[in-house]
């Protein structure tokens, strides 16, 4: 009997276009999603807008048009932003749907019926600001202006309250029989701490908005705007209608998904009127932290906002995916820098992953005419490890620590590597050929990968179904057997083609592109297909500078076995490169030799030696062989 799971993620202002902590906020809940859909449970996962209330009302005004006008031009850009990151949603809310509005007024219903005492007519004083339309806190006013210099006046308004205060200690008596309601524990702490001190009632209307759901049978009083929004999650299930089979299936919620600023809506609010209206509570509130920028919350009203639309266009929804889950520690804040997205770029994707899937799939084509080897193995050191961390992946996948999931994927991923290099397939090849032992080790490689490969199904989805499908397994078997040992099939087509995550020069990438900052918004149907980075244009090809160069001296990197520092004419000068050619070459037969290099490639430091540039080789299985050239021609000449 599959087991029923529902998360949701905030519902976001739609007065500006998401960014980065959005984009995270989705992405983790898409993950969960996937992981538990892909482990045998029914999922619903919801997103939607917040359009209701003073933020929405009054950055349309600004703009001269109606607030829902504004509403339905950015939720576009949410559908479109969703989509191209690959956001498997099963629903998404809009609070001026009308559905919402039933379930709303229905919450309101029941809250009265249950004891006619928990909602009131009371009066709200304070400090109100006529141009701002809004109370503005006691502590922003001075000399009866408030922060921005706007005159405010002493007012009192009519409200509709809630009876929070009631609900203090039922509260605390469920956070301490539910311990894991508020996640993770440092939240807990600090909303008990809150709570402890003793809960004010709270209005629940406003006379003072004018955009939002009409108090039932009061319309100059609109739904305090929190009231309205966390309803939301019941709302979309049907609550309000009579049609209850969602509300059935997926209430309680396992997962509220939410960014840390607001978990005390969530963890003290919606569950106090849930209680006052006889409904079961959700069963987790998940905090996750702040993406910084500069050490500094990015918001808009600080003007460092995020919004990588370029990287994703770039990249593709993969490596962002990836990047956001493997760099934020769940319920940690972050800073973002697209330094940062483009280091684990090359190290993690292009390097990691993406090299040691093309060099296992490359050795088995070459090995086994373009074939998974005939062999399989069932007691090696990469299955028993496979099997080891197979637990560890599951548990922590299951606590939201994705980044400590895929430190789990990459042990397999380092002990690959380690046993490619101790096995040396091809000499092994070289000596006795494609024989039961060498396709034993190839297919070990292979099916390891495999398993690491459906590890990070859930954050690289369309990438992991590549992967497999390259690898010669199935890209649909990604479920929970999937990860045990043993399900490559023999003598079926691997394809070797072109890297998965082509490397990037950070460097020139970062200079001559401006990259997150400004951040341009995303037209509004933003649904360009993935960038096919298999294929560059001619332009971005006649950037690179390849020269002939001779060499002029080579000596070996002292403590390097790869190593050797050559020193190359360059028809204008000398300069100094270091190339990875030494297991090949020795330096005696390198000086004179007429090579090809990358003139214009920023320095890099090998071994505390400054590299100004690269000599181009084929590699062999690791090995270099140097491109050759006709000694006549001058150093110094461009080659394309
Ligand atoms: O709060 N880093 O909407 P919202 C990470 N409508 N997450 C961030 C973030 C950042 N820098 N900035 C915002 C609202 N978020 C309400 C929610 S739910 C019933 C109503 C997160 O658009 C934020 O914490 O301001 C929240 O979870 C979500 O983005 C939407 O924020």
């Amino acid at each position: 009997m599959p087991q029923s799971f529902y998360i949701t993620t905030a519902i976001h202002y739609v007065n500006d276009d998401p960014h980065i902590g959005h984009m995270y906020e989705n992405v983790v809940a898409d993950v969960v999603a996937r992981h538990r859909r892909r482990m045998g449970d029914q999922v619903w996962f919801l997103t939607g807008t917040d359009e209701h209330g003073q933020k929405i009302e009054r950055s349309a005004a600004k703009e001269g048009i109606r607030p829902i006008e504004l509403a339905d031009r950015v939720v576009k850009t949410h559908h479109a932003l969703w989509k191209k990151l690959d956001i498997s949603h099963d629903d998404f809310i809009r609070t001026t749907e009308d559905r919402h509005r039933l379930g709303v007024l229905e919450l309101i219903r029941r809250i009265e019926k249950r004891d006619p005492d928990d909602i009131y007519a009371g009066e709200h004083s304070g400090w109100y600001c006529q141009s701002e339309e809004t109370f503005i806190p006691e502590n922003q006013v001075r000399d009866k202006r408030d922060e921005s210099g706007h005159p405010v006046e002493w007012t009192t308004e009519s409200n509709y309250f809630f009876r929070l205060s009631r609900f203090t200690q039922p509260l605390l008596d469920h956070y301490a029989a539910n311990p894991d309601f508020i996640y993770p524990p440092t939240r807990m702490n600090e909303i008990r701490s809150f709570v402890e001190q003793g809960l004010k009632d709270l209005s629940i209307s406003r006379t003072s908005i004018k955009w939002g759901i009409p108090w039932p049978g009061k319309p100059e009083h609109v739904i305090y705007v929190w009231m309205d929004a966390l309803t939301n999650y019941i709302s979309a299930l049907g609550f309000g209608s009579s049609d209850h089979e969602k509300l059935d299936r997926f209430w309680p919620a396992n997962i509220h998904l939410v960014g840390k600023d607001i978990v005390r809506f969530h963890a003290v609010y919606w569950p106090a009127f849930l209680m006052a209206a006889g409904l079961p509570l959700p069963r987790q509130i998940a905090g996750h932290g702040w993406w910084l920028r500069d050490n500094e919350k990015i918001s808009k009203s600080l003007g460092n906002v995020v919004r990588p639309y370029n990287i994703i266009d770039e990249f593709g929804a993969d490596p962002f995916r990836y990047f956001l889950l493997r760099e934020m520690v769940f319920g940690q804040d972050q800073n973002y820098s697209d330094e940062a997205f483009l280091a684990r770029y090359n190290a993690d994707l292009a390097n990691d992953l993406g090299n040691t899937l093309s060099r296992a799939i490359k050795m088995s084509d070459s090995y086994f005419g373009g074939k998974t080897p005939p062999t399989a193995c069932d007691d090696n050191e990469l299955k028993r490890l496979a099997t080891e961390i197979e637990p560890d992946y599951l548990r922590e996948m299951e606590t939201l620590a994705f980044q400590r999931a895929m430190d789990v994927a990459w042990r397999l991923l380092t002990a690959i590597n380690g046993y490619i290099v101790a096995r040396e397939p091809w000499k092994k090849f070289k000596e006795t050929g494609a024989d039961e032992s060498l396709s034993r080790v190839i297919w070990n490689v292979l099916e390891a990968l495999r398993i690491v490969w459906v590890m990070m199904a859930p954050v690289m989805p369309a990438t992991t179904r590549e992967a497999l499908s390259r690898l010669g397994a199935d890209p649909d078997r990604i479920g929970a057997d999937s990860l045990t040992w043993g399900q490559l099939a023999n003598s079926v087509p691997v394809r070797a083609t072109d890297p998965l995550f082509p490397r990037i020069d950070t460097a020139a990438y970062i200079g001559e592109k401006k990259m997150t900052d400004p951040t341009p918004a995303p037209p509004e149907t933003t649904q360009a297909a993935a960038p096919d980075q298999s294929k560059i244009s001619i332009d971005e090809f006649m950037k690179v500078d390849l020269r002939v160069v001779e060499i002029r001296a080579a000596e070996k990197v002292e403590k390097s076995k790869k190593l050797l520092k050559l020193t190359v004419f360059t028809g204008d000068g000398e300069r100094t490169i270091v190339a990875g050619i030494a297991t090949k070459y020795t330096p005696e037969e390198l000086v004179g030799r007429k090579v090809v290099i990358v003139a214009n490639l920023n320095p890099a430091k090998l071994m505390g030696i400054e590299s100004n540039g690269m000599v181009l080789a084929a590699s062999i299985d690791g090995e270099a062989s140097l491109l050759s050239v006709d000694p006549a021609v001058p150093a110094g000449t461009k080659v394309k």
